[in-house]
């Protein structure tokens, strides 16, 4: 955020002037800084001197764009690109059908092994000098290649001997918008939706240009426009044509769009008077819904589907199965090549067992059903993207399924974009934790990266955090999580620390000063969340429906697993849900050596105790402490790591500007603020049920539980708003 294009968004009307002051954050993690060591500068120069660019598409065309423009921040060069192939160039660029045979053979490489999207960046000796080579079998793949290669300078690596060959490990790398036509975002907490319907499709916002070269540069090639709490109008001709006009601008940097489609479409709008998926006039409605889609958008993904879930429709309305509904739309798209992504976020209030486990028994009987163009995608733990679950059991138990998984990047649960949450690293914990479906090591990542099953089609959706704020995602740290999603869609096998160093100095500074201090506040920023909000595996303890703020006391709401009360079940005995065999027996959908592991108390990692446990409150944990006492002391712990968080911010004031210092700063004191009253709320309310005093080193409530309870947020955002 260093070096912004000042005056472009901000101007201080107040004064009149334009301030140098102001953070902006547009340029995300492509600022393009200028290199300050004169070493490395001339280094990086030398091999920019002459570029030859293959250059006949779209794709090459903004390739080639983002390399100059990356080059003229960073080295200062305008490049000097010349028209063919010659001795004098240091930097080639590339397909492979366009190199000659000499550098191929020289290149030594396996170009089957990198497929339609990967790379290679080598560095060769060519006519008797050394050059560097970017290359590839498909045109998105130097999209590809060049921004890696930028990275490769913004990271300040040597390029003498570089070698990189690299290749996404999921096919569908996608971020799911849950933004409504209204231009409002669920659960969105950085402005409006990006997409201004109203101006679409004849006037296009450089923020769409934008937004898909931040997105290329991390390997993001799917964006779902839509709320998966879907409108049908989206898939009316009026609309069809705005969102082409999206797909033109998103096309050339490799990205496709994709749609979520109203299950009761045809009636809303096909004038049908059902949407049973086994009705053949329903059938012929979606066919030639396709075709239509696919003449207006010849490259549209597909479809993306929340049904027979919250209230939305779905095949069951009409006693059809998943299958029907999914595989109905699934032949409507395939012979345009479209996929269907079908959401198994499902849980009834008819069913009185556990809400946990719902997805898991309504899908998994469907292994193997569904067709090969369908993807079913499953929220990364049983609930709903809380602090912390523990992995799905569906991870693993489907593998005959193209089974995807869907992260939440958006902070509903986890503070809005108030406060600073690193997520990577609760992808990363999802994403390594074991499955054991396939014995040890079948962790979460070489599922859905297919490495074990070999599905027809891997995925990965993220649920966006972007709105129309000027840095695009409200809190600047959020931009990370964005960045971290988008790099573990590419490898799901990368680790958090990586992400968090390469996105810290792509944006705010390569000072090792500034980003050891900062790679570390960020790596412990997840565990201090589920500390003031959720610790020892409690969950959904969140205020009724915008979800600010604590309301573990509200039982009052019509469907049961809608209550905070069903989740926590505290008591006088305890606390703790129990998915025990004794209890719900959640615990047996995971394959057996992770189902005993969780089963038992005292082998139960005590990061999940209470998720699957009711446990009594003079339990005693392994740090010796009752578990009254341990659950007090988790939540002081969080609000202490928040305080800690303010002290390196300020320890690191020098290597930043002053704006971007007071911008965090004020954050992470509404942050330490909202930890406090977590801390204050839970503990207050826990308190009339295990009747104890807070151990001697909680800090005193300010309020009191009343006070808490009385809290209301009728604007929060995130929601459409009502009194209620
Ligand atoms: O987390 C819940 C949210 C809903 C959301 C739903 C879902 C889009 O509270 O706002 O609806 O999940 O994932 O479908």
């Amino acid at each position: 955020m260093k070096h912004i294009k000042l005056g472009v968004f901000i101007f201080l009307l107040s004064v009149g002037t334009i301030s140098a002051q102001v953070p902006n954050g547009y340029n995300l993690w492509l600022n393009y800084s200028p290199q300050p060591n004169s070493t490395i500068l001339k280094e990086y120069q030398k091999v920019s001197t002459s570029v030859y660019f293959q250059n006949e598409s779209d794709v090459l065309n903004v390739s080639r764009e983002e390399l100059k423009r990356g080059l003229k921040g960073m080295l200062g060069v305008d490049v000097l690109f010349s028209d063919a192939i010659s001795k004098s160039n240091t930097l080639i660029i590339a397909t492979n059908n366009n190199l000659h045979q000499d550098i191929q053979n020289t290149l030594e490489t396996n170009y089957k092994s990198i497929g339609d999207e990967g790379f290679i960046i080598k560095s060769i000796q060519f006519k008797g000098k050394q050059i560097i080579v970017i290359s590839a079998n498909q045109d998105v793949g130097i999209l590809y290649g060049v921004f890696r290669f930028l990275r490769l300078l913004q990271m300040e690596t040597d390029l003498s001997t570089i070698h990189i060959i690299d290749s996404p490990k999921l096919d569908l790398r996608m971020l799911n918008h849950w933004d409504n036509l209204d231009r409002t975002v669920e659960r969105g907490y950085a402005g409006f939706s990006l997409w201004n319907w109203q101006k679409l499709p004849d006037f296009i916002d450089q923020r769409y240009i934008d937004y898909a070269r931040a997105n290329a540069s991390i390997g993001i090639n799917g964006a779902v426009l839509n709320n998966v709490n879907a409108s049908a109008l989206i898939l009316t001709p009026m609309y069809l044509e705005k969102v082409a006009a999206l797909a033109n601008v998103f096309r050339p940097y490799g990205i496709k769009v994709y749609l979520t489609a109203r299950f009761s479409a045809p009636i809303e709008i096909g004038g049908l008077d059902t949407a049973d998926p086994l009705n053949k006039e329903v059938q012929n409605w979606w066919n030639t819904m396709a075709n239509n889609i696919y003449k207006a958008i010849p490259d549209f993904g597909g479809f993306l589907v929340k049904a027979n879930s919250e209230g939305q429709p779905g095949p069951q309305n009409y006693n059809r199965t998943h299958v029907d509904g999914a595989n109905m739309l699934a032949k409507a798209l395939k012979p345009h090549n479209g996929v269907v992504i079908w959401r198994s976020f499902v849980y009834s209030e008819h069913d009185v067992t556990d809400r946990a486990k719902q997805a898991y028994s309504e899908f998994v009987p469907f292994d193997g059903k569904f067709m090969d163009n369908v993807l079913v995608q499953s929220k990364n733990g049983p609930i709903d993207f809380q602090p912390r679950e523990p992995f799905h059991p569906m991870f693993g138990a489907m593998p005959n399924t193209n089974l995807m998984m869907e992260f939440q990047i958006t902070q509903e649960y986890l503070g809005f974009s108030t406060h600073l949450v690193f997520l990577p690293k609760l992808f990363e914990e999802v994403l390594k934790a074991d499955t054991y479906a396939e014995g040890k090591g079948t962790t979460v990542a070489k599922v859905i990266d297919g490495s074990i099953t070999k599905p027809k089609l891997t995925g990965i959706a993220g649920v966006s955090n972007i709105g129309n704020d000027i840095n695009w995602t409200g809190h600047p740290f959020a931009q990370a999580n964005w960045y971290g999603f988008g790099r573990l869609a590419w490898n799901p096998h990368l680790s958090s620390e990586t992400i968090a160093e390469e996105w810290l100095r792509a944006t705010y500074s390569i000072n090792s000063k500034f980003i050891e201090p900062v790679k570390n506040m960020m790596l412990n920023s997840r565990e201090a969340v589920v500390n003031y909000m959720n610790p020892l595996g409690l969950h959904h303890l969140f205020d009724t429906n915008h979800h600010y703020g604590p309301g573990p006391w509200v039982s009052n709401l019509s469907r049961p697993e809608w209550n905070p009360t069903y989740y926590h079940k505290a008591d006088e005995n305890g606390i703790g849900f129990n998915r025990s065999s004794t209890g719900s027996n959640a615990v047996e959908q995971y394959a057996n050596e992770v189902a005993h592991v969780f089963n038992i108390v005292e082998t139960c990692p005590e990061e999940y105790l209470l998720w699957f446990h009711h446990v009594p409150w003079d339990y005693k944990l392994k740090n010796g402490e009752s578990l009254w006492n341990g659950l007090a002391l988790k939540y002081q712990e969080g609000v202490n790591q928040v305080s800690q968080m303010i002290t390196t911010w300020n320890a690191v004031k020098p290597y930043i500007s002053e704006a971007e210092y007071k911008e965090v700063d004020m954050l992470l004191n509404i942050q330490l603020k909202e930890a406090k009253w977590w801390k204050d709320a839970s503990l207050l309310y826990f308190q009339t049920f295990s009747k104890q005093p807070f151990p001697k080193d909680i800090e005193k409530p300010e309020k009191s539980l009343e006070y808490y309870k009385s809290l209301k947020f009728p604007f929060a955002p995130g929601i459409r708003p009502h009194w209620d």
